[in-house]
């Protein structure tokens, strides 16, 4: 029997990272829809994260993302977000968007691009000493199209120069955590497309280099909590980007597209300790809302979040090592099938209650008026978006 009332502990002590991108204006390659009320700075996006925080009280935690939130004074960013409650969080580097990398940043072939590219990781690290952040999250859309373009080992040298300039710049409680992606904008190679050039990269570096999980990143029908369990067993998991997708990079609301896959990979985390506060795992969103209204889509996936961690934190642990000592295929599989199929949303309505909250964070948010508000008030300026 599982231990209801440490399962709504567990609950109320989770903490979700929303992305400051998810508030502002997002789409594909083909098409950026605007939205009224969209924030058009980095104070804005804080006031939404907060009414997100507000409807679900575990998302006190904000990513950052550099240079679409540059502000003059981090300190003073610091301290608004303090102000409402919140906390910042990764700060995530961008070294994609100027022309200068259009053979990649890193792990271009011509020295003066790599060294703008580390200069601008290692002003990411000074950010995160004013904004107090623990985590500087790498992406790299580093690759080549074409079979021939450059030299695939040489890449890799020239990665793992900046990962250790940058690595030597981290502070004592500050750490680096590398996201890779199997393929996007790079078509042919990516110079770190899978896990296990992450954390080759990452086991290389030290401790302080962890590798993150983007859930949109594998190819279709990859065993993701595979991923998650091993990262977890060798201390290398290092942060989690949620999201959810049919066929790509989707970037659509975590849980949306296949809840299963989400209990699976949190009854891995679960399993192997992952909430446990000294693990450092990171449980970010990383998402954008294209077609959607912003704060209600990100509280939804932070209730998508809450209702697969309930799920596997009422797996019967004991039930299920029992039955896969006895080998008993059918029988263990049934022990967590039981906990997937379990309602738990009148659980979290509860755990909510307990809180002090409205136990539908939709309906609390919709009946806020904040969203009435910012569409009347965030008139004029230029709204938040993709290079804004
Ligand atoms: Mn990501």
């Amino acid at each position: 029997m599982t231990d209801l009332s440490a399962v709504k502990a567990a609950l109320k002590a989770q903490e979700i990272e929303t992305p400051s991108w998810g508030y502002g204006n997002s789409g594909t390659r083909f098409k950026v829809f605007a939205q009224e009320g969209v924030p058009r700075d980095p104070f804005e996006k804080l006031e939404d994260a907060a009414q997100v925080h507000a409807a679900t009280g575990v998302a006190p935690r904000v990513s950052l993302h550099i240079p679409w939130d540059t502000v003059d004074d981090y300190a003073a960013l610091a301290a608004f977000a303090a102000d409402r409650g919140l906390v910042l969080g990764a700060v995530n580097s961008n070294t994609f968007q100027d022309d200068d990398y259009r053979l990649g940043s890193v792990a271009h072939p011509d020295p003066k691009v790599r060294r703008k590219a580390v200069d601008h990781l290692l002003r990411c690290v000074d950010i995160m000493d004013a904004t107090g952040s623990r985590d500087l999250k790498l992406w790299f859309a580093d690759g080549t199209n074409y079979p021939g373009q450059d030299d695939i080992s040489g890449r890799q040298d020239r990665l793992a120069e900046a990962l250790d300039e940058v690595y030597a710049r981290l502070g004592e409680d500050q750490r680096m955590v590398l996201e890779y992606k199997l393929f996007e904008p790079a078509f042919y190679t990516t110079d770190v497309p899978d896990w296990g050039t992450s954390y080759a990269h990452c086991l290389r570096l030290g401790p302080k280099a962890k590798v993150v999980v983007d859930t949109g990143h594998h190819a279709p029908g990859t065993n993701i909590e595979f991923i998650v369990a091993f990262l977890l067993r060798e201390d290398k998991l290092g942060a989690f980007d949620f999201n959810s997708r049919f066929y790509a990079d989707d970037d659509l609301m975590a849980g949306a597209a296949d809840p299963f896959q989400l209990f699976r990979i949190l009854h891995e985390v679960v399993r192997n300790g992952g909430f446990a506060p000294e693990r450092g795992v990171a449980f970010m969103l990383d998402q954008c809302h294209n077609i959607e209204a912003k704060i209600p889509a990100v509280i939804r996936s932070v209730m998508n979040v809450q209702e697969a961690t309930a799920k596997a934190l009422l797996v019967d642990s004991a039930a299920l090592a029992a039955a896969q000592q006895a080998g008993d295929v059918l029988g263990a599989n049934a022990v967590l099938m039981d906990a997937y199929n379990t309602d738990v949303r009148p659980l979290l309505r509860e755990v909510r209650e307990e809180q002090g909250l409205n136990p539908d964070p939709v309906a609390g948010y919709a009946a806020s008026g904040w969203q009435q508000r910012i569409v009347a008030e965030r008139v004029g300026g230029a709204q938040a978006g993709w290079g804004a």
